[in-house]
């Protein structure tokens, strides 16, 4: 360990690898973290030869039940079986799973990430002969083909192949196994009795002698071959720098390949730094999934970062489609790109040969089983609703949350605070919340305050609350041991700690020193997590304080990779199977202490670093802890797109950069650019200069206030999205061939985006920028600039000039957005403000869009449905607003004071009819440059029927 001060001058005692952390490089320390070939179930995997697969299916195994097909595979090779399931599911989907027929223990299957267990839908048998099985999966002459040898399954509809499953002979399961140097030496102390139990077990399901051990290499009474359960290295221990991982189950490993024939763009499997459309892992390593704290990340390179989403989406002009692949274990994933194909034998001839295009992507993962999902679209958004049905959908956040959020490490105490509180104020810039990072704690004891930083924390609290604004704390899941302290002493007394392998609390070095990691995945420990957040055991908490989980990937600091070790254990399970879970769990029962703190009538809000499929559940999620430079925050788009095409809506970057500082002008170009995505907080490390809007002259703050402003206008927006995000699973912020999936210019397109469907944002991301190149997309469609109204064409490439004040936006014709122009200190004060409707019309003069309001904090919308949803529809001049909800109940007093009819002609007069009202005349101004009709004031409530008539 090595003494330090900090910035206080106080002494702090830190392990040396911390310092190494936190301040001796320069960008990520690669040595830090293993590359494929360090990993050794990936390099055995990566060995293996495609084309040279050694499974069988066993035909005449086939059970054929309601829900499910099942048939046996053999590895001949080594005789061991595997278990196939089959299922067709609702909504157009398969789950193709594989385990072992009679593994030694069991192995691990992921929990609490689906919402349910899928529903299924009847399979029937087409024809089978000796080749294989072909079965219908109903819709659209979709059939699977399952064929016997080698092992494939085809996805076909009619006489296309949608997609193919190990048609590179690259599934791969390691069987569980007896160690064999132990087995030789009969196991006769330590593991004498195990051996015995477990050859009592399996002695009436067969006999269980001989090397590899596997008893289901026994049910067919062939031998297994000497020499075939090839030890490798790495398959009993492995080391990684001075870790060592100790693997009692030995190899577990499993892989297989996926191809989508036809495909060239496969997005998803975040989180990586990396651009939207994924690249080819040829010749590179694989991208990984393993979430770790990795310090400092590069740019475009396949590492894990710190959340996980098994989940991938291939698009072609035709159909989209998804694989998700449930696996929580350290999982690699190569992608390969050719425009060759290899079809195999059976559907050769209705294949043909002529050269296509094709993705193979190859799955890898450390333990578990093999359990797919495959999402057959075809559009893009039947693919989220499909994964959706699967893991859930967004959570609804609280409106404040879509407002702006003010972060740093650290504000300093209760009086840095109030100052920066009113330097909102005093620069008239709206914000809803102000984050206190890990220094308000208690010496890093999470739900403590430091006593004299923050002696009054619910005065402090308070009189936000009075200004209508609200604060988060940091709660980080390592806890402190510390026998004085609560939250330590109670987690240690109800055995809630996860354990070291040898079965005592697992205990790594983080920010408060030694810590305990609790084991979130034991539900009971959850529950207990989520009592503390009651107002009563929080102490100084109160309703408007929320939640941030950091470091849950988890971060050890001296762990190997800087996590926890593969085998500590987590209940029976070791972290090596439950690892990408951790963050999840961690973020599913803050968010579950926020609700329950209220009583259950509150909506939560908590962001969370590490994440996994099913986060969205949860809350918002950000990319770490990205840098102030230009790289940075062109990755944000692509980062954010891709979690939203896994299901992850609330995504934002930290606005400037996390480390280093940043120029005025990346500043500002970062406000402008975050305004404009999901989540906006501008947070900054310890180390840099204070960058609150205003300290980078006049000039800069009237930009960022502007920035800002922007992202208040539409809060309406966004709010709604969000509420359509909550019910269908579509995502807020989509590449643009979300919404045109049959123009292939756009499929590589990550530097704008669409907010839903009708806004498109090409945020100015390069320093010294004169000018944009925005790519308008949609044949026939028409783009409105949203500053000057001006009307461009789709499809195109529009060259526009820029100044520092440019953010281009474009809303599409066809739609109708709300917007609240009265800018106030928050989003609550707001929130009965009146409504202005910004109407663009299509090329046919038409245009429709929705408008939602409820309380913008409770369930209420959901458990009583209080909610108001409105269709607003713009059509031969009429421009109607009709309930989409009729049996909800919900009354505003909001109004709508602006009626702005964007790519319109000059009416001779205007009216509005509210239902059972009469018609009154309309005020309106029409500005004939722009095509552009004002209505003022037309007196009309936002949540009721009425229509205005231009004639
Ligand atoms: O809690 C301190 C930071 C936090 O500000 C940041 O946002 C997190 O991503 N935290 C990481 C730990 C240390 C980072 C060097």
């Amino acid at each position: 360990m090595a003494p330090s001060s900090d910035r206080m001058g106080r002494v702090l005692v830190v392990p040396l690898v911390l310092l190494v952390l936190c301040f001796s490089v320069e960008g990520v320390d690669r040595g830090n973290f293993k590359t494929c070939e360090q990993s050794a179930f990936c390099k055995r995997q990566r060995e293996l030869k495609p084309s040279q697969s050694p499974y069988r299916a066993l035909l005449d195994t086939l059970e054929l039940s309601d829900s499910r097909i099942t048939l046996q595979l053999i590895n001949d090779n080594n005789k061991v079986r595997l278990l196939l399931e089959l299922y067709r599911l609702q909504g157009n989907m398969t789950r193709v799973k594989i385990n072992e027929l009679k593994p030694l223990r069991p192995r691990y299957e992921v929990r609490d990430v689906l919402i349910a267990d899928p529903p299924t839908k009847p399979m029937t048998v087409v024809s089978q002969d000796e080749n294989g099985v072909v079965l219908s999966l109903g819709e659209n002459e979709q059939r699977l083909i399952v064929s016997a040898q080698p092992f494939r399954l085809d996805i076909v509809e009619g006489p296309e192949v949608l997609l193919s499953l190990n048609s590179r002979g690259l599934l791969a399961f390691e069987h569980l196994r007896l160690r064999k140097d132990t087995i030789s030496q009969k196991i006769t102390s330590t593991f004498g009795s195990m051996w015995d139990s477990i050859k009592s077990v399996f002695s009436s399901k067969g006999d269980i002698e001989g090397a590899g051990g596997s008893d289901n290499a026994k049910n067919e009474g062939d031998k297994v071959e000497e020499g075939e359960e090839e030890e490798k290295p790495g398959m009993w221990e492995e080391t990684f720098k001075t870790h060592s991982d100790s693997k009692p189950n030995g190899p577990t490993s499993i892989s297989l390949d996926f191809s989508f024939p036809g495909v060239k763009h496969v997005y998803g499997i975040p989180e990586h730094a990396e651009t939207l459309r994924l690249k080819n892992t040829h010749g590179t390593d694989p991208y990984r999934l393993y979430n770790l704290d990795v310090f400092q990340y590069e740019l475009h390179n396949p590492m894990a970062l710190y959340g996980s989403v098994p989940v991938i989406i291939s698009h072609n002009a035709q159909r989209t489609m998804g694989v998700f692949w449930l696996n929580a274990a350290e999982t690699w994933v190569d992608i390969t790109s050719s425009t060759l194909t290899t079809f195999g034998k059976m559907l050769e001839f209705v294949q043909g040969s002529s050269e296509v295009p094709q993705t193979d992507v190859r799955w890898i993962s450390e333990s578990g089983i093999i359990d797919v999902f495959i999402m057959l679209g075809p559009t893009p958004s039947d693919v989220f609703t499909q994964y959706a049905s699967l893991t859930g959908t967004q959570a609804f956040p609280p409106l404040s949350t879509l407002g702006y959020h003010q972060s740093r490490w650290n504000y300093n105490d209760q009086e840095d605070v109030k100052a920066v509180d009113q330097g909102f104020d005093e620069h008239d810039i709206p914000y809803d919340f102000i984050w206190l990072d890990i220094e308000h704690t208690d010496g890093k004891r999470y739900f403590t305050w430091d006593p004299q930083k923050f002696p009054q924390p619910k005065e402090m609290l308070q009189k936000l609350m009075e200004k209508r604004r609200k604060m988060v704390t940091i709660v980080d899941p390592h806890i402190k041991v510390d026998s004085g302290y609560k939250i330590h002493s109670e987690i240690g007394s109800k055995n809630f700690y996860a354990k070291n392998k040898d079965g005592a609390d697992y205990e790594g070095w983080c920010w408060p020193g030694s810590a305990g990691y609790p084991d979130f995945t034991n539900p009971e420990m959850r529950a207990w997590w989520a009592s503390q957040f009651a107002y009563d055991q929080y102490k100084g908490s109160m309703e408007n304080l929320y939640t941030w989980n950091d470091m849950n990937e988890p971060s050890v600091f001296n762990g190997p990779e800087v996590t926890m070790h593969k085998d500590a254990l987590f209940g029976s399970w070791e972290n090596r199977d439950v690892h990408n879970l951790y963050g999840l769990y961690v973020h599913m029962a803050t968010a579950e202490g926020l609700i329950q703190r209220s009583g259950g009538t509150e909506r939560p809000f908590v962001l969370s670093r590490a994440f996994f499929a099913g986060s969205q559940r949860y809350g918002a999620i950000w990319t770490g802890d990205n840098a102030a430079e230009w790289g940075h925050l062109k990755i944000s788009i692509p980062m954010c797109l891709s979690l939203g095409l896994v299901g992850i809506s609330f995504c934002g970057a930290d606005v400037g950069g996390f480390f280093k500082h940043p120029s005025a002008e990346l500043l500002v170009r970062w406000y402008q650019a975050g305004a404009y995505q999901p989540f906006f907080r501008s947070h900054a490390h310890l180390d840099t200069p204070r960058r609150e809007p205003w300290l980078f002259g006049p000039e800069n703050t009237a930009l960022i206030r502007e920035a800002i402003r922007q992202r208040y206008a539409l809060l309406p927006y966004w709010y709604q999205l969000f509420y359509n995000a909550y019910r269908t699973g579509q995502p807020v912020m989509r590449p643009l061939w979300v919404e045109f999936p049959e123009e292939p210019a756009t499929f590589a397109i990550d530097n704008e985006y669409l907010i839903g469907k009708h806004l498109l944002v090409h945020p100015v991301t390069d320093e010294g920028a004169k000018s944009i190149t925005a790519h308008l997309p949609g044949k026939g469609e028409v783009w409105y600039d949203v500053h000057t109204f001006q009307k461009h064409k789709g499809t195109q490439n529009l060259h526009i000039p820029v100044t520092m004040s440019s953010i281009p936006v474009f809303q599409r014709g066809g739609s109708i957005i709300s917007r609240k122009d009265r800018i106030r200190r928050s989003s609550s004060c707001m929130e009965n403000d009146p409504y202005t409707l910004y109407v663009a019309l299509s090329a046919q003069g038409t245009a429709e869009g929705e408008l939602y309001i409820d309380d913008f904090h409770t369930f209420n919308f959901e458990k009583e449905k209080q909610f108001i949803h409105r269709r607003l529809y713009f059509s031969n001049n009429v421009l109607t607003s009709s309930n989409l909800a009729p049996d909800s109940k919900f009354t505003t007093a909001a109004w709508i004071e602006k009626i702005i009819i964007i790519g319109a002609t000059r009416p001779s007069s205007v009216s509005t009819k509210a239902k059972d009202g009469a018609a009154s005349a309309v005020e309106f101004d029409f500005d004939s440059t722009a095509s552009v009709v004002t209505l003022h004031k037309p007196d009309l409530n936002a949540g009721t029927d009425w229509t205005v008539t231009l004639q």
